[in-house]
């Protein structure tokens, strides 16, 4: 189908993966064991449950610290990005790829996150990495935290409800400007940083069982988050000093929710669980705290522990972009608990009548992407870049070839939103599909929920070639590339 494209010149259209789900290689080089390192495959999970695959136990970090098994902790082997890269880097640019987003491994520069002095081994890995893509003329989106902190951290610090991790993050990301700025210019600095309560695990290392209530546990994650807010802005004011043109991105999850019904009920639940996603993005973009949060804290007595100059700093270091992952949109509604749900990207939600569900039960929402787009500009007026968006699906591999025309379908369908809110003026630096080849699910650790352009021969137990190979859609996606949008 063709368009009159509004994309803008230069739109940098683009695919993403992150370490943990792409490199493998957990333990080599000196690399130390993340939190990712602990994510187990659970093929008796049922779909519906994959939400609480997230939660880990005390036990569950036990039994993986004194495993060097693969075939079950599918994010130690990725699909073996970290020696194939290359291989993948020239497949991206033969699909004519402008950007591409990845992240750097916390674990490959400080093992145990509190060294003085980096990994050298895995400073060296990224910066081949990043001249090859240079090379190759393909602009790296390079995300600091994407879910793989230290696990020491976890075990010795409570992750970060400590404020020493403000501290160790801020070395960490120094040293990624100081050996990497010279290649990358567009940072973003925690992947997703709304799912902290979705599983805390991962995002602030908090382990749940650790804490004596519900309260408690809560009140842990808030101070987590500030930590995270402060190191964020300070991150942002590194890379401004020590990269000249450096543009820092906040990450966002944007969990859009409709009300089911014109009841006023059903509008105010929409509106307060959209204003909750907010509440991430705007202290990153107003660089303070919406007043609506810091009534709902005062309200439930949570005292969010500060150091004098903490709000100063949140509020001179803001980012210069909005990023954001989409996937799906949901339903609030005052009923909800007697309706039917579908699953979704780590959140569960009534179902839409009006939407079709991918095979893992995410609700497919094109237009629910321009909607996105035109309520993140008209909030912040910043550029928007859409770092995440694409459908899971299990694709066949038949005499090489896969017929994957459903992603096609997916993906013309949200390029066309997207043109049209380009056209209604929201301005927009790039596009980066998730998964643009084959990469270990975040939620489920499966190879078989596949994102790819480009087919990765393993299943979910880690065997097969790890060859590759082009999806049908890897054709389309060059020609939507090569047209800037016109084509898809
Ligand atoms: C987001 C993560 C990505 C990616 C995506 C798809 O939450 O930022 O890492 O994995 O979800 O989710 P999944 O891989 O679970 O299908």
């Amino acid at each position: 189908m063709s368009q009159k494209s509004y994309f803008p010149k230069g739109f940098l259209w683009g695919g993403a993966i992150a370490a943990n789900q792409a490199e493998g290689a957990w333990n080599l080089d000196g690399k130390g064991m993340s939190v990712a390192d602990v994510a187990m495959y659970k093929p008796s999970l049922d779909v519906k449950d994959y939400v609480s695959q997230w939660h880990v136990s005390p036990e569950q970090i036990e039994e993986a610290m004194k495993s060097n098994d693969t075939r079950q902790f599918p994010k130690r082997r990725g699909v073996d990005f970290y020696h194939r890269y290359k291989e993948d880097l020239a497949l991206f640019s033969e699909l004519g790829l402008k950007s591409l987003r990845i992240s750097i491994a916390w674990t490959r520069l400080y093992p145990q996150g509190t060294e003085t002095t980096p990994n050298q081994a895995g400073i060296d890995f990224y910066q081949k990495l990043f001249k090859e893509m240079r090379r190759l003329k393909i602009e790296p989106i390079v995300t600091l935290s994407h879910y793989e902190m230290p696990l020491y951290l976890v075990n010795h610090y409570d992750g970060w409800v400590s404020r020493e991790l403000v501290t160790l993050f801020v070395r960490y990301a120094k040293t990624c400007f100081e050996n990497f700025g010279k290649y990358v210019k567009y940072w973003l600095t925690f992947n997703e940083i709304d799912s902290v309560f979705r599983h805390p695990f991962t995002t602030v290392g908090v382990v749940e069982e650790k804490y004596q209530s519900k309260e408690e546990a809560e009140a842990a994650i808030y101070q987590a988050l500030h930590h995270q807010f402060v190191a964020s802005s300070l991150a942002t004011k590194y890379a401004h000093e020590m990269i000249p043109g450096a543009q820092v991105g906040c990450m966002l999850t944007r969990t859009l929710a409709y009300p089911l019904t014109a009841n006023p009920e059903d509008v105010l639940l929409a509106q307060r669980h959209n204003r909750d996603n907010y509440f991430y993005s705007d202290v990153q973009v107003f660089g303070e705290y919406p007043l609506f949060m810091k009534a709902y804290l005062k309200e439930k007595n949570i005292q969010i522990k500060k150091i004098e100059g903490d709000d100063a700093i949140l509020k001179q270091y803001t980012v210069d972009f909005v990023s954001f992952s989409y996937y799906m949109s949901m339903i609030k509604s005052v009923n909800e608990e007697s309706m039917e749900k579908v699953g979704g990207n780590l959140i569960t939600s009534v179902k839409n009548p009006f939407l079709a569900t991918s095979e893992w039960g995410w609700q497919v929402d094109p237009v629910g992407l321009r909607i996105a787009l035109i309520d993140l500009y008209d909030r912040y007026r910043l550029p928007l870049f859409v770092v995440e968006n694409g459908i899971g699906s299990f694709d066949t591999l038949e005499n090489g070839s896969i017929h994957d025309s459903y992603r096609i379908d997916y993906f013309s369908k949200h390029f066309e939103q997207i043109n049209l809110a380009c056209k209604e003026g929201v301005e927009m630096l790039g596009y980066t599909s998730w998964g643009c080849m084959d990469i270990v699910s975040a939620s489920t650790s499966q190879m078989s929920k596949r994102y790819g352009f480009i087919y990765v021969d393993a299943d979910d137990w880690g065997n097969g070639t790890y060859d590759r190979f082009k999806k049908d859609s890897f054709y389309w996606y060059q020609k939507v590339i090569e047209t800037n949008g016109a084509e898809l």
